[in-house]
């Protein structure tokens, strides 16, 4: 079928061709149905609430494929330059609502569905998100393909299909336990498997190294093992606009079955070979911030890093042009180093494959990748053993080898130092030699960046130092960015609501256009109808937690919340002794100052991660102690709520009037959940860390609870000899507040229970909770005294909504654009 000379709406017998905008109720009506009874084969008398979802979601997706198909169109005759995302992770959350919100048929599909006796809120509900990340990196993977579509980007997000995402948090007697995600059960109605777009990705094996007749060495990889991957893609639409693809790569074994083996009548080892194939795509590390050097995480991250550039250069070669320009047409963003062995895949395809000079390979290469980095933390930074990645990727390994080879040559010639060579080396071969994979990344890019201005500025600073002073042009920052329409408009109706009354819905798709709400900030009618809106929140966030936990919380309390990731640096345990102080304080007859307030975390910690887990189950263990507690529990309560997602996080942000940015400044390369938060009208009490610095900037100082060491101080403190024990020492409260920990009062007697956490404070403290302490309860008071004042407080939220222009994603991937892949946008409406 050919569609050039035919305009592509004909293909359409929609009464409304060529756009799945603004639907009528009847069509919608219409669609449903057939959806139902001809997509599924139900009829009401039988369907479920989970056929309902589906046969909806059906519909949906047809009119958000239209877009797309006509964006593809637009795309193609602009011949534009394109960008391929490469993520190993997506959070994109669920997809219903949010199709709904982009198409503009929300309300049409409630009364359409009313008219059958339906309710959309129940169907929504039924949707299972897919949890294929762990937090903010793929969160944000998943806002970017958002804001992506909605810009008219010419572009494709590609990643991984992991059949079981993150696990499932349940809590028992007070600790995390992990229940497999089960995310494909009910099948997934979004997504097409396109079995014709299958590539076939290599392991192992060996090279052969040959000259050929015009003496060109010719380097052959002969792998031992092949394995398939099939593209899922998953439609993901702009608001009111293009439509573009999300790629999921899914692995299959070439033969399904071992006929040798099976021939002999061995059916089980003939299936074991299919089987283990498959392993590469089944399940999705659960570890943010901290890498397992497992065999298998490697081989996810070349699975998908080869088909999807195999993917990339069949679409360029469709379009009848050379590899020597396809730095030109393509950008390819690494989402961190997960992806970053591209590096030296595209080299291997272009030298080995298509047999282009070295030079020009490496010249095609750098201009076509950019890099990511999303953080400092030693630990995370991304190492391959070249023992392991010899094994799997053999020919790999010999072309970082030559690449690092001409890189340190070339600092030689500019007379780097030893020294410093071998800082910046590929290979750190201190101990067991392993590949740098940042190092890779930065040298194979031709711009590098960080999330936030500070951890920009950091990661020039420490991390790749060397790196910048080499060349200091390639070093840019991107401030993160949120889907403003998923986390604001979907998430809180009410308050996009009265926005929107206020000053139309320019905002949608120009944030900034908030400010022109400045006028209301201190209009009184104004604040009631805010601060109604936010108490309507908090009541559904309540109904919500005492259903999940049976803890009853009460709306008109302050809700301070702490929801991200649970690990050391992000410091949940501060808010822990913040709230052990206030109780303390309470049970001495001193709390007539305190607010009452309900103080709220979620957040899952990865399963091998002794200390998180300690600190969850310290959490509920004073959630316990203190909910039974008739003498507080009217001024204090605290809930742990499992299984934090996405879905969950739209319903909490809304009801938030406190967030909890606490991290130890210099740890958190940005945070997100910070601007979401904000963007919600909560105020933020936090460090100079990450985009906390910025947010504090755009809302004003006054708005923004401050507290803690700078980064600077963090710095000198440790270098000045850290003693956690006379801080200890020289503070009443703290140390009463420590010694609880270890008095048995939490544990039922068992004063071992919450050792590991006291002796780490008082021994090292890695993240200085003993040395911000002081400074975080006087700043908590602060906020319990500015709670008092509810006209205040109403104005300093909405300053903070209004401010929270720069925040969106949507500026973030103009950055991107402009800065970075020098893209324009085609759009198409
Ligand atoms: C986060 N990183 C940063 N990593 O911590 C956060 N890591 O400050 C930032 O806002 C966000 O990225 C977006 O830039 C992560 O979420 C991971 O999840 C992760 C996963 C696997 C391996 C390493």
């Amino acid at each position: 079928m050919k569609t050039q000379n035919k305009n592509i709406e004909d293909y359409f017998t929609s009464s409304k061709p060529g756009s799945g905008l603004d639907l009528s109720k009847e069509e919608i009506k219409k669609s449903f149905l057939e959806k139902l009874f001809y997509g599924l084969g139900r009829i009401p008398t039988v369907a479920t609430d989970n056929d309902y979802y589906s046969a909806l979601a059906l519909a949906v997706r047809d009119w958000v494929f239209r877009q797309y198909v006509r964006s593809l169109e637009e795309y193609a005759e602009q011949d534009s330059r394109g960008v391929a995302y490469l993520s190993a992770e997506y959070l994109p959350g669920p997809h219903l609502g949010n199709n709904l919100l982009n198409l503009s048929i929300t309300k049409t599909t409630r009364e359409a569905l009313a008219d059958l006796d339906l309710d959309l809120d129940k169907i929504l509900e039924q949707e299972v998100e897919p949890g294929l990340g762990n937090g903010g990196l793929g969160r944000l993977a998943s806002c970017y393909l958002d804001s992506m579509a909605t810009l008219g980007v010419p572009s494709i997000g590609y990643g991984i299909r992991y059949e079981f995402g993150i696990f499932n948090q349940t809590l028992k007697d007070g600790w995390q336990a992990e229940v497999t995600d089960k995310w494909l059960h009910y099948g997934n109605p979004w997504e097409v498997v396109r079995p014709e777009i299958a590539f076939e990705v290599k392991f192992g094996g060996y090279t052969e190294h040959k000259y050929d007749s015009n003496n060109k060495l010719q380097v052959n990889w002969i792998p031992d093992s092949e394995i398939r991957g099939t593209a899922y893609d998953t439609p993901i639409l702009g608001y009111r606009s293009n439509g573009i693809i999300m790629r999921l790569w899914s692995a299959e074994a070439i033969e399904s079955f071992d006929f040798a083996a099976y021939n002999m009548g061995d059916y089980y080892r003939a299936v074991e070979k299919k089987m283990r194939s498959e392993n590469i795509t089944k399940v999705l590390y659960p570890n943010d911030e901290n890498l397992s050097g497992k065999e298998l995480r490697l081989k996810q991250q070349y699975f998908f890093v080869s088909c999807s550039l195999q993917d990339i250069i069949r679409l360029h070669l469709l379009q009848g042009r050379e590899l020597e320009n396809f730095h030109e047409k393509f950008n390819i963003q690494l989402n961190d180093t997960h992806p970053s062995i591209a590096v030296a895949e595209l080299m291997r395809i272009l030298v080995d494959i298509h047999q282009m000079e070295w030079d020009e390979a490496w010249h095609v290469t750098r201009h076509t990748f950019a890099y990511t980095n999303h953080t400092l933390l030693p630990e995370a930074l991304e190492k391959w053993s070249v023992n392991l990645l010899g094994r799997l990727l053999p020919r790999h390994l010999e072309i970082i080898y030559e690449i690092n080879s001409r890189f340190l040559n070339e600092l030689r010639k500019q007379n780097f130092s030893t020294e410093q060579i071998s800082r910046m080396s590929l290979i750190d071969d201190r101990g067991e030699p392993s590949i740098r994979m940042a190092h890779l990344a930065t040298v194979g890019s031709h711009k590098v960046n960080g999330v936030s201005a500070l951890h920009s500025r950091l990661l020039k600073s420490m991390v790749l130092q060397d790196f910048a002073e080499l060349w200091p042009e390639k070093f840019t920052n991107v401030t993160n960015g949120v889907a403003h329409r998923r986390f604001l408009a979907l998430s809180n109706p009410g308050l996009a609501d009265l926005i929107t009354r206020k000053i139309g819905k320019e905002w949608l798709t120009d944030l900034s256009a908030l400010r022109n709400l400045e006028k209301f900030a201190d209009d009184k009618s104004f604040q009631e109808e805010w601060r109604n809106i936010k108490f309507k929140n908090k009541e559904r966030l309540t109904a919500l937690i005492e259903e999940r936990t049976g803890v009853k919380l009460d709306p008109s309390m302050l809700f301070d919340i702490h929801v991200k990731r649970i690990h050391e640096y992000k410091r949940q345990h501060l808010k822990v002794l913040h709230i052990l102080s206030l109780y303390l304080r309470l049970k001495n007859g001193k709390g007539k100052d305190i607010s009452p307030t309900s103080f709220i975390f979620g957040g899952k910690a990865a399963p091998g991660y002794f200390m998180a887990k300690r600190i969850i189950k310290l959490i509920t263990a004073v959630a316990d102690l203190i909910n039974n507690d008739p003498e507080v529990n009217k001024k204090l309560k605290v809930v742990f709520l499992p299984n934090f997602s996405v879905k969950l996080a739209q319903q909490v942000y809304p009801a938030a009037d406190l967030s909890e940015q606490i991290s130890m400044a210099g740890k958190e390369a940005s945070g997100t959940g910070n601007m979401k938060f904000s963007l919600n009208g909560a105020l933020t009490i936090g460090t100079l860390d990450g985009a906390n610095v910025e947010i504090r900037e755009e809302v004003g100082e006054k708005n923004f609870f401050l507290f803690g060491l700078t980064t600077e101080e963090v710095q000198e403190t440790k270098k000045a000899g850290y003693h956690p024990y006379r801080i200890y020492e020289q503070n009443n409260d703290l140390r009463e507040v420590m010694d609880f920990l270890i008095s048995g009062k939490l544990s039922k007697g068992d004063k071992e229970l919450f050792r590991p956490i006291y002796d780490n404070l008082l021994q090292q403290d890695p993240y200085l909770l003993l040395k911000d302490y002081q400074s975080y309860i006087e700043a908590m008071d602060e906020v319990h005294k500015t709670w008092k004042d509810q006209n205040e407080w109403a104005k300093r939220s909405i300053l903070n909504v209004i401010n929270m222009g720069k925040f969106s994603s949507d500026r973030s991937i103009s950055d991107y654009c402009e800065d970075i892949w020098k893209v324009e946008t085609v759009k198409v409406v």
